[in-house]
């Protein structure tokens, strides 16, 4: 027997606003299905987060849709949990999950399936608060554990939990779980996808979201899912990639800007599937600003080759007067320093510091018009 492990699909999450995106969320998932449909799998277990809202356009849910009839056609049953994202309030309307289920998609929520000759339990989404104040986990997991039928089925748990080391949460996940129950725990939420791990002898997995969700996503671990095999009570994990789109991440200071213009300009943009997502990340003493950034690009033509640009530049000049400027070929001398040898007056220098200083930013004639009249101090000769 064999099962696909993923989670943390996101379907209709429009990052960065762009429609582009949602379908690419779209896009990962039907990879995914693909895989399970290729590697002949015996179900699926999704760990939360299948949709990005609980209220999904009809659009997302057309997507939703279109992905459970798919895994019908080739007999493959999928299992899921709500997330965080997807689990609603239950109060003013059904989720989008339901709407599903009802096309056959298995949505757990405190309880067991075991129509497949295989346990699978699931619990939906609770916050780490709410279970610290109200909830003995270790109970849950035992309450769960006991509402199967035949406890020799291979016995697998899925979660969208708040776990230590990956949350501040208060969470330990070999505190909470006794020995001997489950044999599979596959979890959702954590979206940086972990190596799988031996919790006291059961196999947890946290395989992240199948799309990046974040550009922080402090490395970029390859995106995908898990096909896992399983041998009676013993299983085997197999991480399988899916195809996302590229993300690329340069970060630059005054002096290495040119060195990744350079670099930006030799990308092999023919090699990419889907033009990709920038992230430019660059520190600055010279008032080098986003927009100046950006402008460059737009001259090499860069501009259109990415699907979208996050670009952040941190200027870490003191004042406008620390800004550096060329001396000669070689040197450079900061606009203060060249005051003080032309001026020789510290009031003047001062002066003329505030004035740059507090005029730089506006934009038109008006308030500089403004601003002289109501500071006459700083003119006067
Ligand atoms: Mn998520």
């Amino acid at each position: 027997m064999r099962f696909l492990h993923l989670s943390d699909t996101h379907l209709g999450y429009h990052q960065y606003g762009l429609v582009e995106r949602a379908k690419d969320y779209f896009d990962v998932f039907l990879d995914a299905v693909d895989k399970a449909i290729d590697y002949k799998v015996d179900f699926i277990i999704h760990t939360g987060d299948f949709f990005h809202t609980h209220r999904p356009s009809n659009e997302t849910l057309l997507q939703g849709i279109e992905i459970i009839k798919r895994l019908k056609d080739h007999n493959i049953p999928i299992f899921t949990i709500a997330g965080n994202h997807d689990r609603g309030s239950g109060v003013r309307d059904k989720s989008a999950l339901e709407v599903l289920s009802h096309l056959g998609l298995k949505v757990l929520e405190s309880s067991v399936d075991d129509s497949l000759g295989v346990n699978v339990f699931g619990i939906k989404y609770v916050s780490p608060l709410f279970i610290k104040k109200l909830l003995n986990l270790n109970e849950i997991f035992e309450n769960l554990y006991e509402k199967a039928q035949n406890k020799n089925n291979f016995n697998i748990l899925m979660l969208h939990l708040e776990f230590e080391p990956f949350f501040q949460s208060g969470l330990k996940l070999e505190q909470q779980l006794k020995e001997g129950m489950f044999d599979y725990i596959g979890i959702g939420h954590y979206h940086q996808r972990q190596e799988p791990l031996n919790i006291n002898d059961t196999t947890v997995v946290y395989s992240g979201s199948t799309e990046y969700t974040q550009f922080n996503e402090k490395q970029y671990v390859e995106k995908g899912c898990y096909l896992v095999e399983v041998d009676g009570k013993k299983c085997k994990t197999n991480f399988i990639p899916l195809k996302t789109r590229e993300f690329l991440s340069f970060s630059f200071d005054d002096e290495t800007f040119p060195q990744t213009l350079e670099s930006l300009k030799n990308l092999d943009f023919g090699s990419f599937v889907k033009s990709p997502i920038l992230s430019l990340k660059g520190t600055t003493k010279n008032f080098l600003t986003k927009k100046d950034v950006l402008l460059r690009l737009e001259k090499e033509n860069l501009i259109n080759k990415f699907l979208y640009i996050n670009c952040e530049v941190v200027n870490h000049s003191k004042t406008v007067l620390d800004f550096q400027i060329l001396d000669d070929v070689n040197n450079s001398t900061t606009i203060k320093e060249k005051l003080k040898e032309l001026l020789d007056e510290e009031d003047l220098i001062n002066r003329l510091e505030s004035v740059i200083e507090k005029t730089k930013g506006f934009d038109d004639l008006k308030e500089l018009e403004q601003f002289i009249e109501s500071h006459e101090d700083l003119f006067k000769l």
